[in-house]
């Protein structure tokens, strides 16, 4: 027995972005954004929060699987921009959809959330039955929209999945971190500024801060490294993968990690065109659209991988 994943949904704000509407608020071009990162258009909230984008796609997966709120045993969402510090955002998504047996936490693990929560899912399904993990942000309240560097680069989505203990479809798992370069990628720090702090003056960076060439350096060594690593764990031949799923960052580091692997890069599914960088959410988002549209088939092998801020990499090899 172990980790089944029984259906995959997810859920997007309307309102579209393209590189073009970004031109009238920054110094940037539709070019240089397609030729640097593969990104045209993104989906960006108006009003909707990341505990409503989650608990669209916790309502779209009830219904998929024909199962009823109440025989949830968890929910885990995997966000880097909850609604608030508490309640954490599964928590909301429980009230929301009126889950009352299952108990909801959040997890922060950055591009790698959706992945380490897979890995927490699959271990709390030793002792539980059924529950959601979803991914879900709102990575637009933690955009500096002057910032053409990073601006470019993020959406807000939501993806997810229903799994169950069923057959024992992960295979095999490898997360790692690398807490000291951490640095290279910060969002939304919290200053310490109470009754009892003396110098108020401090600047503090709220949004995203991102030393780019540090972090691609980081994701097209170590996304290999783990994805090699989780391979072997399952005794998988590369060749044997029908699809790869990588966080969808940018499109040219998925071509660099295809050739680090030398695998043919149309086997590494890429929807970053549509939706740019939604961190945890991306591989639940690109996960639900290959399920939809039928190129991911019950029975492959899947690799999925999820890699940034922390910085974090985590790898799992799942059948599907
Ligand atoms: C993982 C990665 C990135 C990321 C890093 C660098 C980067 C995305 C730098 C060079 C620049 C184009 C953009 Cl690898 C971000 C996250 C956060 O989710 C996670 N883009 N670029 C250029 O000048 O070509």
């Amino acid at each position: 027995m172990g980790l089944k994943i029984k259906q995959t949904a997810h859920y997007v704000p309307a309102k579209v972005v393209t590189n073009d509407d970004l031109t009238q608020l920054m110094d940037t071009s539709d070019d240089w954004i397609v030729s640097r990162t593969g990104i045209k258009q993104r989906h960006i909230a108006t009003t909707e929060q990341t505990s409503d984008l989650a608990a669209k796609v916790a309502k779209l997966l009830l219904t998929k699987a024909n199962c009823s709120a109440d025989q949830l045993d968890f929910i885990i969402v995997a966000t880097m921009s909850p609604d608030y510090q508490t309640p954490a955002t599964a928590a909301i998504v429980q009230g929301k959809i009126g889950a009352e047996n299952a108990f909801a936490f959040d997890i922060n693990a950055a591009c790698s959330g959706f992945i380490y929560a897979i890995s927490i899912a699959d271990k709390l399904l030793t002792h539980y039955q059924r529950g959601l993990v979803i991914g879900a942000e709102v990575l637009s309240k933690l955009v500096d929209w002057q910032e053409r560097s990073t601006a470019v680069l993020f959406g807000d989505g939501a993806g997810g999945v229903l799994v169950e203990n069923d057959s024992d479809n992960l295979v095999a798992e490898d997360l790692a971190t690398f807490g000291d370069s951490g640095s290279q990628l910060t969002a939304g720090y919290q200053a310490v500024n109470s009754a009892f702090t003396q110098d108020k003056t401090a600047i503090h960076q709220k949004y995203f801060e991102m030393d780019g060439r540090g972090v691609y350096h980081f994701a097209t060594h170590e996304v290999p490294t783990s994805i090699v690593r989780v391979l072997a764990k399952a005794n998988w031949q590369p060749d044997e993968v029908k699809w790869y799923l990588l966080h969808q960052a940018n499109g040219r580091i998925l071509t660099s990690i295809a050739r680090h692997l030398h695998q043919d890069e149309q086997k590494f599914l890429q929807n970053v065109a549509c939706f740019g960088n939604t961190s945890a959410a991306s591989i639940p988002i690109l996960l639900d659209e290959a399920v939809s549209d039928k190129r991911i088939k019950r029975g492959q092998k899947l690799i999925l991988s999820g890699f940034g801020g922390g910085l974090t990499v985590g790898s799992i090899a799942i059948i599907y």
